[in-house]
């Protein structure tokens, strides 16, 4: 690809954790900033972001899939990324669009990948992702109590979905998991403390996004 056309690519950008660890507050956030600089963005999420795959959300969240076992969920949530990717966010970037997707690739590889072989976990995301890997992922870390705490307090009426009602042990095998990806990847997935303020993480995380793709804003605000 020549250096204009890369130019001229949006920046795909995706936010990773654990339950309520803050990265719809986050996306928000950030896409703010970036508009505030001038740019196009996307605000997405998975599962989801296209039809087919809200569709497919709304069958994995709901627990159906789960008797049929983590291997199925892997591929339905495979196959939800699949879609979103074709529909979604390869269209915007190509269209010079910067994209935010609230979970990704990081996703499967921790929640489904803890009861799955490597092997599996890596075909599905050759599969599924080709070149379409994100150039930077913000891993919102926090220790799973709060993150759940955070989650329940937000609508504590709220039913609890497929993933959320797991016990804590689980949750903070992710939070582990995901940190070890981070320590493997250092390149393309930046750690921020969560249990700081929201106001904090923004800043942090706004600054970190400049620094990573130059962008110059007035006063460096
Ligand atoms: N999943 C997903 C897989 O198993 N495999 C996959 O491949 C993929 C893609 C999706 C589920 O699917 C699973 C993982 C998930 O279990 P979801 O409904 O999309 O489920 O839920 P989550 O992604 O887990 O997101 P949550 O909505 O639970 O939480 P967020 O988005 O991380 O947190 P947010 O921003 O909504 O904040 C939660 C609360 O905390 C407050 C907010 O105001 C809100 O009330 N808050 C803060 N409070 C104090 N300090 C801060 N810094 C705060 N930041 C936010």
């Amino acid at each position: 690809m020549s250096a204009d056309k890369a130019r001229a690519m949006g920046r795909f950008i995706t936010f990773e954790g654990g339950e309520g660890s803050g990265k719809s507050t986050q996306v928000k956030l950030l896409a703010g900033h970036l508009r505030g600089a001038g740019y196009a963005v996307l605000e997405t999420r998975e599962p989801g972001g296209s039809p087919n795959a809200e569709a497919i959300r709304e069958y994995l969240l709901s627990g159906k899939a789960e008797d049929k076992g983590p291997k199925a969920e892997a591929m339905l949530f495979a196959a939800a990324r699949m879609d979103h990717l074709e529909n979604t966010i390869r269209p915007a970037l190509q269209a010079g669009t910067w994209v935010l997707c609230d979970r990704f690739m990081d996703s499967t590889r921790v929640y489904q990948g803890l009861d799955l072989d490597a092997q599996t976990i890596d075909l599905l995301e050759k599969i599924t992702v080709e070149k379409t890997r994100p150039d930077m992922t913000i891993l919102l870390d926090l220790p799973a109590k709060e993150g759940l705490n955070r989650a329940r307090m937000r609508d504590p009426d709220a039913v609890r979905d497929r993933f959320e009602k797991e016990e804590e042990p689980v949750h903070e095998a992710r939070r582990q998991a995901f940190l070890k990806l981070a320590d493997s990847d250092p390149g393309r997935i930046s750690v921020f403390d969560a249990s700081r303020p929201a106001h904090i993480v923004e800043t942090m995380v706004w600054k970190a996004c400049r620094r990573r793709f130059d962008i110059r804003t007035p006063m460096g605000v």
